[in-house]
């Protein structure tokens, strides 16, 4: 079966759902398939963290509403050794700031705001394929979940297909660059029906690894500990988690709060980047295109900043005429990609243990120069906090 739309949109992450939803705002209508069910997509534990341009953005496209009321605006993060917890306040050092708000609520609102517009998505698809890529008229080929065969006919298909979807791979290798990174470590991370225990994020270097408390609400914490690759959740009782976090995260005269783990996960550490994200009538958004360490916080703010760039390019193409913003799309897209996938390298490399005395000393050094001088912490605030989305 044939079906003729604007935009071809590949996943219903966040990428792929936002998109659909600034590019409405423009009169562009699109399609949306993806392999999992709404339930799956909804239900993912992911990033937790907004950057000041994203908030701006979600609330300029109406979908503010939940976030203020219930996301959690943080001035800034602790940043703290064994021996001192130090305090970053970004509005300080750089007028702006970020907000604890999960990844699956963002999902929540652009599940709610599309549905309510009437946004046609294709959940539980399988087989889906990119054709035609370099003609006017691509096409992306699935089997929907009744196991009828489409054809979605476009001016343009949006790879927002995450990091193992078809689209990256959709791109000719003869005109693709990749530059990767793999750690040789993973985060486990926890979800825990405990009110945090701090106020703000903390990020911890210990010589046992690194140690973060972050939280979804006033009621739930998020919690990760350093690991090594190939570790598997039930090496770690419960009691060993909350041990390790508490020793990791020590500091005098505080004392972190258990309680009942929701929610255990070992999740691999990566660096990658694929350039060109455009091929023809393809462009690629997201996960799809760029993966980063999550030390950062920049995975899903880089998704947001991409797809803001992309619909803006979109409706210039197909609204107006305009090829140039398309034809700049990549290059300006992967400006800010590097900015953020060196910022996650040096975060993730300043606070991770490698086992090499030489690389603490650093470590130590760095930490040392970021609580002591405010050229430091000006640039990790400016980075954290997220550079404005006009860049
Ligand atoms: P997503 O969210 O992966 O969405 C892509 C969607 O595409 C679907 N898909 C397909 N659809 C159609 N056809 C196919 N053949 C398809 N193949 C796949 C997928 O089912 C999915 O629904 O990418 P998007 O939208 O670009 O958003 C990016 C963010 O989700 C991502 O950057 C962050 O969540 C990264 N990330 C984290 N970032 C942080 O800043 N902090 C975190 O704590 C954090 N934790 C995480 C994460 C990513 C994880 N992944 C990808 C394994 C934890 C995990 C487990
Ligand atoms: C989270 O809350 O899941 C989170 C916060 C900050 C990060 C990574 C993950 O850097």
């Amino acid at each position: 079966m044939r079906q003729r739309t604007r935009v071809a949109i590949v996943g219903a992450g966040p990428a792929g759902m936002l998109l659909a939803h600034l590019l409405d705002a423009h009169g562009i209508e699109s399609v949306i398939v993806e392999t999992r069910s709404q339930a799956y997509v909804l239900a993912r534990i992911r990033a937790g963290i907004l950057e000041h341009s994203t908030v701006e953005l979600l609330r300029s496209v109406g979908l503010g509403d939940r976030l203020d009321a219930e996301g959690l605006p943080h001035r800034g993060i602790y940043l703290q050794t064994p021996q001192e917890r130090h305090h970053l306040d970004f509005v300080d050092l750089v007028g702006r700031q970020v907000w604890v708000y999960g990844q699956t609520e963002v999902q929540k609102d652009l599940v709610a705001a599309r549905t309510r517009a009437g946004q046609a998505v294709y959940y539980g698809v399988a087989d889906v394929e990119l054709d035609d890529l370099t003609t006017d008229r691509p096409t992306v080929r699935f089997t929907d979940a009744d196991g009828v065969q489409r054809t979605l006919e476009a001016d343009a298909v949006a790879g927002c297909d995450g990091s193992f979807g078809p689209s990256r791979a959709a791109i000719p290798a003869a005109v693709t660059s990749v530059w990767e990174r793999t750690y040789p470590y993973s985060w486990l991370g926890v979800l825990a029906s405990v009110p945090p225990s701090t106020d703000e994020l903390i990020y911890a270097w210990h010589p046992d690894g690194f140690a973060m408390h972050s939280m979804r609400s006033a009621q739930v914490s998020r919690l990760y500990l350093q690991v090594p690759n190939g570790t598997r959740v039930d090496e770690w009782s419960h009691d060993r988690i909350w041990e390790a976090l508490s020793t990791r995260l020590g500091h005098t005269g505080w004392e972190l709060a258990a309680g009942p783990i929701t929610e255990a996960a070992v999740l691999p550490m990566r660096s990658f980047v694929q350039s060109p994200m455009r091929h023809g009538r393809l462009f690629l958004a997201g996960d799809a295109a760029h993966i980063v360490p999550p030390t950062g916080a920049k995975g899903l703010n880089l998704a947001v900043a991409d797809v803001a760039l992309l619909a803006r390019a979109l409706a210039a193409l197909l609204v107006d005429g305009d090829a140039g913003p398309a034809d700049a799309y990549s290059e300006t897209a992967l400006r800010r990609v590097w900015r953020c996938t060196h910022f996650s390298w040096w975060m993730t490399s300043m606070l991770h243990t490698s086992g090499d005395p030489f690389d603490a000393q650093l470590q130590m050094s760095q930490l040392r120069w970021l609580f002591s001088s405010t050229a430091g912490a000006t640039g990790l605030a400016e980075n954290y906090a997220g550079l404005p989305l006009d860049l």
